[in-house]
Protein backbone atom coordinates (compact mmCIF):
# COMPACT_ATOMS: atom_id res chain seq x y z
CA UNK A 1 0.00 0.00 0.00
CA UNK A 2 0.98 3.80 -1.26
CA UNK A 3 -1.18 5.76 1.52
CA UNK A 4 -1.26 6.02 4.94
CA UNK A 5 -3.97 5.57 6.84
CA UNK A 6 -4.80 9.00 7.87
CA UNK A 7 -4.88 9.43 3.81
CA UNK A 8 -7.08 6.43 3.62
CA UNK A 9 -9.48 7.46 5.91
CA UNK A 10 -10.08 11.01 4.65
CA UNK A 11 -10.60 10.63 1.42
CA UNK A 12 -12.91 7.74 2.22
CA UNK A 13 -14.96 10.92 4.40
CA UNK A 14 -14.12 13.00 1.36
CA UNK A 15 -16.14 10.40 -1.20
CA UNK A 16 -18.60 9.22 1.05
CA UNK A 17 -19.42 12.96 1.21
CA UNK A 18 -20.17 13.62 -1.97
CA UNK A 19 -22.52 10.14 -2.14
CA UNK A 20 -24.07 11.08 1.31
CA UNK A 21 -24.82 15.04 0.20
CA UNK A 22 -25.59 14.26 -3.67
CA UNK A 23 -22.09 16.82 -4.94
CA UNK A 24 -19.42 15.43 -7.57
CA UNK A 25 -15.72 15.65 -7.29
CA UNK A 26 -12.46 15.57 -9.65
CA UNK A 27 -10.83 11.97 -9.30
CA UNK A 28 -9.15 11.29 -6.33
CA UNK A 29 -6.02 9.62 -8.32
CA UNK A 30 -5.71 13.17 -9.58
CA UNK A 31 -4.40 13.93 -6.22
CA UNK A 32 -2.95 10.75 -5.40
CA UNK A 33 -1.70 9.38 -8.33
CA UNK A 34 0.54 6.65 -6.51
CA UNK A 35 -2.89 5.29 -4.94
CA UNK A 36 -2.56 1.05 -5.73
CA UNK A 37 -4.87 -1.32 -5.82
CA UNK A 38 -4.93 -2.13 -2.18
CA UNK A 39 -5.41 1.18 -1.09
CA UNK A 40 -8.15 1.48 -3.62
CA UNK A 41 -10.14 -1.12 -1.58
CA UNK A 42 -8.84 -0.15 1.41
CA UNK A 43 -10.85 3.48 1.04
CA UNK A 44 -13.84 1.57 -0.55
CA UNK A 45 -13.58 -0.86 2.79
CA UNK A 46 -13.53 2.24 4.98
CA UNK A 47 -16.50 3.80 3.89
CA UNK A 48 -18.18 0.42 4.38
CA UNK A 49 -17.05 0.94 7.97
CA UNK A 50 -18.45 4.67 8.17
CA UNK A 51 -21.96 2.95 7.27
CA UNK A 52 -21.55 0.36 9.61
CA UNK A 53 -20.78 2.64 12.39
CA UNK A 54 -24.07 4.83 11.78
CA UNK A 55 -25.72 1.98 12.13
CA UNK A 56 -26.11 0.61 8.51
CA UNK A 57 -26.84 -2.80 7.29
CA UNK A 58 -24.77 -4.25 4.48
CA UNK A 59 -27.18 -6.07 2.15
CA UNK A 60 -25.30 -7.59 -1.15
CA UNK A 61 -22.37 -7.32 -3.25
CA UNK A 62 -21.98 -5.98 -6.73
CA UNK A 63 -19.75 -7.08 -9.85
CA UNK A 64 -19.08 -4.35 -11.45
CA UNK A 65 -17.73 -3.56 -15.25
CA UNK A 66 -18.12 -7.30 -16.32
CA UNK A 67 -19.01 -6.59 -19.55
CA UNK A 68 -17.39 -5.65 -22.77
CA UNK A 69 -20.12 -3.27 -23.50
CA UNK A 70 -19.44 -1.45 -20.08
CA UNK A 71 -16.07 -1.78 -20.39
CA UNK A 72 -15.88 0.18 -23.64
CA UNK A 73 -18.38 2.58 -22.15
CA UNK A 74 -16.08 3.56 -19.04
CA UNK A 75 -12.84 2.88 -21.04
CA UNK A 76 -11.25 0.17 -18.45
CA UNK A 77 -10.04 -3.06 -19.11
CA UNK A 78 -10.75 -4.72 -15.11
CA UNK A 79 -13.93 -6.51 -13.18
CA UNK A 80 -14.04 -4.44 -10.04
CA UNK A 81 -16.73 -5.34 -7.13
CA UNK A 82 -18.38 -3.17 -4.09
CA UNK A 83 -21.00 -3.88 -1.53
CA UNK A 84 -24.60 -2.71 -1.70
CA UNK A 85 -26.02 -0.88 2.19
CA UNK A 86 -29.57 -1.20 2.98
CA UNK A 87 -30.64 2.14 1.75
CA UNK A 88 -29.48 1.48 -1.65
CA UNK A 89 -32.38 -1.05 -1.64
CA UNK A 90 -35.57 0.34 -3.90
CA UNK A 91 -39.16 -1.24 -3.70
CA UNK A 92 -40.15 -2.96 -7.01
CA UNK A 93 -42.13 -0.40 -8.54
CA UNK A 94 -40.68 2.59 -5.86
CA UNK A 95 -39.24 6.32 -6.33
CA UNK A 96 -35.95 7.16 -6.56
CA UNK A 97 -35.75 10.75 -5.66
CA UNK A 98 -33.09 12.47 -7.75
CA UNK A 99 -32.52 15.01 -5.74
CA UNK A 100 -30.24 12.47 -3.51
CA UNK A 101 -28.76 11.52 -6.51
CA UNK A 102 -25.84 13.55 -8.98
CA UNK A 103 -26.10 11.92 -12.66
CA UNK A 104 -27.59 8.50 -12.25
CA UNK A 105 -27.95 5.93 -14.74
CA UNK A 106 -30.00 2.12 -14.80
CA UNK A 107 -28.42 -0.64 -15.82
CA UNK A 108 -29.79 -4.04 -16.57
CA UNK A 109 -28.69 -7.03 -14.23
CA UNK A 110 -29.21 -10.69 -13.05
CA UNK A 111 -29.05 -11.01 -9.34
CA UNK A 112 -28.08 -14.00 -7.41
CA UNK A 113 -28.79 -15.35 -3.76
CA UNK A 114 -26.81 -17.93 -2.60
CA UNK A 115 -27.96 -21.20 -0.43
CA UNK A 116 -24.42 -21.94 0.13
CA UNK A 117 -21.46 -20.30 1.27
CA UNK A 118 -18.98 -19.66 -1.19
CA UNK A 119 -14.83 -19.04 -1.32
CA UNK A 120 -12.15 -18.60 -3.23
CA UNK A 121 -9.70 -19.68 -5.02
CA UNK A 122 -11.01 -22.17 -7.25
CA UNK A 123 -14.47 -21.04 -7.50
CA UNK A 124 -15.79 -21.63 -10.95
CA UNK A 125 -19.60 -21.23 -12.91
CA UNK A 126 -20.06 -24.90 -11.56
CA UNK A 127 -19.76 -23.91 -8.15
CA UNK A 128 -21.66 -20.75 -8.24
CA UNK A 129 -24.61 -22.47 -9.73
CA UNK A 130 -24.45 -25.19 -6.73
CA UNK A 131 -24.58 -22.71 -4.41
CA UNK A 132 -27.15 -20.07 -6.04
CA UNK A 133 -30.53 -20.63 -4.26
CA UNK A 134 -32.26 -18.42 -6.82
CA UNK A 135 -31.76 -15.93 -9.68
CA UNK A 136 -34.03 -12.39 -9.86
CA UNK A 137 -33.67 -9.29 -12.69
CA UNK A 138 -32.31 -6.41 -11.08
CA UNK A 139 -32.19 -2.29 -12.14
CA UNK A 140 -28.76 -1.12 -10.74
CA UNK A 141 -29.17 2.64 -10.58
CA UNK A 142 -25.14 4.17 -10.87
CA UNK A 143 -24.33 7.11 -9.64
CA UNK A 144 -20.58 7.75 -9.96
CA UNK A 145 -19.25 10.50 -7.38
CA UNK A 146 -16.52 11.53 -10.12
CA UNK A 147 -18.02 14.70 -12.48
CA UNK A 148 -19.27 13.69 -15.26
CA UNK A 149 -18.39 9.88 -15.01
CA UNK A 150 -14.74 10.67 -15.68
CA UNK A 151 -12.40 8.44 -13.87
CA UNK A 152 -9.74 5.73 -13.46
CA UNK A 153 -9.99 2.10 -12.33
CA UNK A 154 -8.46 2.90 -8.42
CA UNK A 155 -10.85 5.52 -8.52
CA UNK A 156 -13.57 4.01 -9.11
CA UNK A 157 -13.22 0.87 -6.53
CA UNK A 158 -12.53 3.74 -3.90
CA UNK A 159 -15.90 5.25 -5.20
CA UNK A 160 -17.96 1.66 -4.26
CA UNK A 161 -17.69 1.23 -8.14
CA UNK A 162 -20.35 3.95 -8.18
CA UNK A 163 -23.10 2.22 -5.98
CA UNK A 164 -26.18 4.31 -5.26
CA UNK A 165 -29.79 2.07 -5.79
CA UNK A 166 -31.15 -1.37 -6.81
CA UNK A 167 -34.31 -2.69 -6.93
CA UNK A 168 -34.98 -6.50 -7.39
CA UNK A 169 -38.71 -7.93 -8.08
CA UNK A 170 -40.00 -10.23 -10.69
CA UNK A 171 -39.57 -13.57 -10.64
CA UNK A 172 -37.10 -15.47 -8.29
CA UNK A 173 -36.07 -18.37 -9.90
CA UNK A 174 -33.59 -21.63 -9.16
CA UNK A 175 -31.21 -21.86 -12.17
CA UNK A 176 -31.29 -25.02 -12.75
CA UNK A 177 -34.06 -25.19 -15.67
CA UNK A 178 -32.64 -21.63 -16.71
CA UNK A 179 -29.74 -21.10 -19.37
CA UNK A 180 -28.43 -17.91 -18.00
CA UNK A 181 -25.97 -17.26 -21.30
CA UNK A 182 -28.96 -17.08 -23.49
CA UNK A 183 -31.62 -15.23 -20.70
CA UNK A 184 -33.07 -12.29 -22.96
CA UNK A 185 -33.36 -8.73 -21.55
CA UNK A 186 -34.94 -5.75 -23.04
CA UNK A 187 -34.45 -2.87 -20.83
CA UNK A 188 -37.50 -0.17 -21.34
CA UNK A 189 -37.86 3.62 -20.61
CA UNK A 190 -41.06 5.81 -20.63
CA UNK A 191 -42.05 2.65 -22.57
CA UNK A 192 -39.12 2.47 -25.35
CA UNK A 193 -36.80 0.53 -25.82
CA UNK A 194 -33.41 1.77 -24.55
CA UNK A 195 -31.33 -1.43 -24.52
CA UNK A 196 -31.13 -5.10 -25.03
CA UNK A 197 -28.91 -8.07 -24.49
CA UNK A 198 -28.22 -11.39 -23.08
CA UNK A 199 -26.65 -13.09 -20.13
CA UNK A 200 -23.68 -14.16 -22.06
CA UNK A 201 -22.52 -10.60 -22.39
CA UNK A 202 -21.85 -10.84 -18.99
CA UNK A 203 -18.05 -12.46 -19.17
CA UNK A 204 -19.57 -15.22 -21.30
CA UNK A 205 -22.04 -16.31 -18.02
CA UNK A 206 -23.32 -14.26 -15.31
CA UNK A 207 -22.11 -16.82 -12.79
CA UNK A 208 -18.56 -16.02 -14.21
CA UNK A 209 -19.06 -12.77 -12.54
CA UNK A 210 -19.83 -14.50 -9.27
CA UNK A 211 -16.98 -17.04 -9.34
CA UNK A 212 -14.45 -13.40 -10.25
CA UNK A 213 -15.71 -11.61 -7.09
CA UNK A 214 -15.65 -14.88 -5.00
CA UNK A 215 -11.92 -15.52 -6.09
CA UNK A 216 -10.89 -11.92 -5.49
CA UNK A 217 -12.52 -12.31 -1.82
CA UNK A 218 -10.82 -15.30 -1.63
CA UNK A 219 -7.38 -13.59 -1.71
CA UNK A 220 -8.37 -11.54 1.13
CA UNK A 221 -9.23 -14.99 2.98
CA UNK A 222 -13.20 -13.85 2.72
CA UNK A 223 -15.72 -15.43 2.00
CA UNK A 224 -19.56 -14.88 1.04
CA UNK A 225 -22.24 -16.64 3.40
CA UNK A 226 -25.06 -18.20 2.22
CA UNK A 227 -28.52 -15.81 1.69
CA UNK A 228 -25.88 -13.04 0.01
CA UNK A 229 -27.36 -11.15 -2.95
CA UNK A 230 -24.88 -10.38 -5.31
CA UNK A 231 -25.41 -8.47 -8.46
CA UNK A 232 -23.54 -9.77 -11.47
CA UNK A 233 -22.99 -6.61 -13.70
CA UNK A 234 -24.47 -4.46 -16.18
CA UNK A 235 -25.47 -6.58 -19.23
CA UNK A 236 -25.72 -3.69 -21.46
CA UNK A 237 -24.21 -0.09 -21.54
CA UNK A 238 -25.86 2.05 -18.61
CA UNK A 239 -28.48 4.60 -19.54
CA UNK A 240 -29.17 7.88 -18.33
CA UNK A 241 -32.35 8.64 -16.17
CA UNK A 242 -34.07 12.36 -15.46
CA UNK A 243 -36.50 13.15 -13.49
CA UNK A 244 -40.27 11.75 -14.63
CA UNK A 245 -38.58 8.79 -16.09
CA UNK A 246 -39.57 5.06 -15.94
CA UNK A 247 -37.27 2.18 -16.68
CA UNK A 248 -39.01 -1.33 -16.80
CA UNK A 249 -36.78 -4.12 -17.62
CA UNK A 250 -38.09 -7.64 -18.65
CA UNK A 251 -36.04 -10.84 -18.44
CA UNK A 252 -36.76 -14.01 -20.36
CA UNK A 253 -38.81 -16.46 -18.03
CA UNK A 254 -38.21 -14.14 -15.01
CA UNK A 255 -40.96 -11.24 -15.43
CA UNK A 256 -39.96 -7.93 -15.20
CA UNK A 257 -39.10 -4.86 -12.85
CA UNK A 258 -39.81 -1.21 -12.41
CA UNK A 259 -38.27 1.90 -10.93
CA UNK A 260 -39.51 5.31 -11.54
CA UNK A 261 -37.26 8.97 -11.13
CA UNK A 262 -39.49 12.12 -9.01
O1 LIG B 1 -21.93 -1.42 -11.84
C1 LIG B 1 -21.04 -1.06 -12.61
O2 LIG B 1 -20.66 -1.73 -13.59
C2 LIG B 1 -20.40 0.27 -12.33
C3 LIG B 1 -18.96 0.17 -12.15
C4 LIG B 1 -18.36 1.54 -12.00
C5 LIG B 1 -18.21 2.29 -13.26
C6 LIG B 1 -19.41 3.14 -13.60
O3 LIG B 1 -19.73 4.07 -12.86
O4 LIG B 1 -19.97 2.92 -14.66
MG1 LIG C 1 -23.67 -2.52 -12.29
Amino acid sequence: MKLDISTINKLAEHLENCELQAHDTTKITDEHPEMDWDDAYAIQEAIKQRKIARGCRIVGLKAGLTSHAKMQQMGVSMPVFGFLADYFSVPEGGAVKLSELIHPKVEPEIAFVTKKALKGPGCHIGTVLAATDFVMPAIEIIDSRYRDFKFDLKSVIADNCSSSRFVVGGRARPVEDLDLRTLGVVMEKNGEIVSLGAGAAVLGHPAAAIAMLVNLLGERDEEIPAGTLILSGAITEAVMVKAGDSVNLRMQDLGSVNVRFI
